[in-house]
């Protein structure tokens, strides 16, 4: 009687198995604030990891520094409904004469690369080439703000919103602040009032956020998409002092009829959360295995004591969505199972190489409370600094007698410069480093690209925590 399969069928199905077992899959998210270097950082993974076994310079990714890393190829996704990440256009702008940066972003998308890399140790069982698909996401920052909404309800959440801002945001807000001074919250809600107070307020966001600040929500005011003009957000906070004007106890506001501006506003903000927020959370969020959270911490500094307090008010919200502590909010409400997690302070190149560790300690310093739960938690975390796509080159500049590091680049208008850009204080700021101002850098352009791979300060680093540990 003839076997099923011949010998080699079967020589072939078993190592087919092996292949397949050995084959891995990673689903990794940048997360970060709006601006915070996003999809600069996802553009030059992709780059880096495709240009890996020939020009990228990975010496801090043990897979690349022992060529074992063979180079990524694009595929297919396999989330047909989310856009994929525009790595071309990306490209195309920082390949441009004079090169550009890549545009923001507008809403989530997403890319699958299959890494080729050959293991580390040998067995009999070993496959010559392995293989590491990588599923990774990028999404405007915007809407990670969104978590910490999901624990108010709408008169918390105005609470949390009339808390003092600075004068700086608030003359951002003034058109909206001296509207809704004016509205009676028990009265029946008019639609157009609402819909112009609405606009106010998200115009108020758009400025804040123009202006450097991060501590915005809703977030999707900011990037409403196919939403823009949708009575779903058409709400806003209500002042305290407003609320207090009219004596809206809590028994008082919950007997108004459902047709007051008070009963809208709230149901409204009530739709947003279920609707908007929840579905994020749920079919994104909690499937990524790892994350990385860039945070510019630079651009903070740069940009004064308003706007610094503004991003560590906004990052400690921010971090609300990776606290996985039992009682979290987000382990209630969706289990994630994330086992990995950097936090990487981005644009390092805005400052000299000696200056990189202080860099990091201010990092660890702004998230100290967040790293301590994660830690405690048993989430893996690390913290470093990095550039994503290099856009200066150190110098050194000799100054009565001793030299002195400075940066060479280009200003987004065309001017070459040479910058000494300061010292970073290695600890949250106080008084006496915003008097003195001692931080001071411009924008750069991107350089000309030389090879086929950005140049970048410790992508190398970012991308051995991120994934190393699959590439063995
Ligand atoms: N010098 C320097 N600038 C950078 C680097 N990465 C980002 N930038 C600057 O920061 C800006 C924002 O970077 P993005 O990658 O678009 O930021 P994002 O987080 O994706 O921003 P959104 O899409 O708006 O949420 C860029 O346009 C650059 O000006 C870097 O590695 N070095
Ligand atoms: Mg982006």
């Amino acid at each position: 009687m003839q076997p099923p399969f011949s010998r080699e069928r079967l020589n072939r199905e078993l190592s087919n198995l092996v292949e397949r077992s050995r084959d891995r899959q990673l689903r990794l998210a940048v997360t970060g604030l709006s601006q915070a270097g996003k999809t600069a950082f996802l553009t030059s993974l992709v780059n880096q990891l495709r240009h890996a076994g020939v020009e990228a310079q990975l010496d801090l990714l043990p897979a690349a520094r022992e060529g074992r890393l063979l180079g990524a190829q694009r595929l297919n996704q396999p989330d047909l409904g989310i856009p994929r990440f525009p790595y071309d256009p990306a490209m195309s702008a920082l390949r441009a004469d004079p090169p550009r940066w890549p545009e923001p972003t507008r809403g989530i998308s997403e890319l699958r690369l299959q890494l080729r890399y050959r293991p580390a140790q040998r067995g009999w069982l070993t496959p010559e080439i392995a293989h590491l698909t990588l599923d990774i996401f990028d999404y405007p920052g915007e809407w990670l703000l969104d978590l910490p909404l999901l624990q108010h309800d709408f008169d918390s959440w105005c609470a949390t919103q009339s808390q003092a801002h600075g004068e700086q945001r608030q003359a951002l807000f003034r058109d909206w602040i001296d509207g809704v001074a004016k509205l009676d919250p028990t009265a029946e809600a008019d639609e157009t009032q609402l819909a112009e107070l609405a606009t106010a307020y998200a115009e108020g966001l758009k400025r804040a956020k123009a202006a450097g600040f991060s501590d915005l929500q809703p977030g999707r005011f900011l990037l409403p998409g196919e939403l823009e003009g949708a009575p779903v957000l058409q709400f806003f906070p209500l002042p305290q002092a407003l609320l207090d004007k009219f004596a809206l106890t809590d028994a008082k506001r919950h007997a108004l009829p459902d047709t007051s501006v008070y009963a809208t506003l709230a149901a409204r903000f009530r739709h947003y959360q279920q609707h908007i927020v929840k579905p994020f959370y749920r079919e994104h969020f909690r499937r990524f295995d790892r994350q990385i959270v860039l945070v510019d911490v630079l651009g903070a500094l740069n940009a004064g004591p308003e706007r610094f307090e503004d991003l560590s008010n906004a990052l400690r919200q921010l971090m609300q969505s990776f606290d996985y502590g039992k009682r979290s909010l987000l382990t209630r409400l969706f289990a994630p199972k994330i086992d990995r997690l950097a936090i990487a302070a981005t644009k390092a190149d805005h400052v000299t190489p000696d200056q990189h560790q202080s860099v990091v300690h201010l990092l660890e310093a702004l998230l100290a409370e967040p790293l301590k739960d994660l830690r405690f938690a048993g989430v893996p975390v690390k913290a470093l600094s990095l550039a994503s796509i290099r856009a200066t080159q150190t110098r050194e500049v000799s100054e009565n007698g001793s030299r002195i590091p400075a940066l060479f680049g280009t200003t987004l208008s065309g001017e070459e410069v040479l910058d000494f850009p300061g010292e970073v204080p290695s600890h949250l700021p106080g008084e006496d480093f915003w008097r003195r101002q001692g931080f001071d850098f411009a924008s750069f352009r991107p350089l000309p690209m030389s090879s086929a791979a950005l140049p970048h300060i410790r992508m190398d680093a970012a991308i051995d925590w991120l994934m190393g540990d699959k590439l063995v």
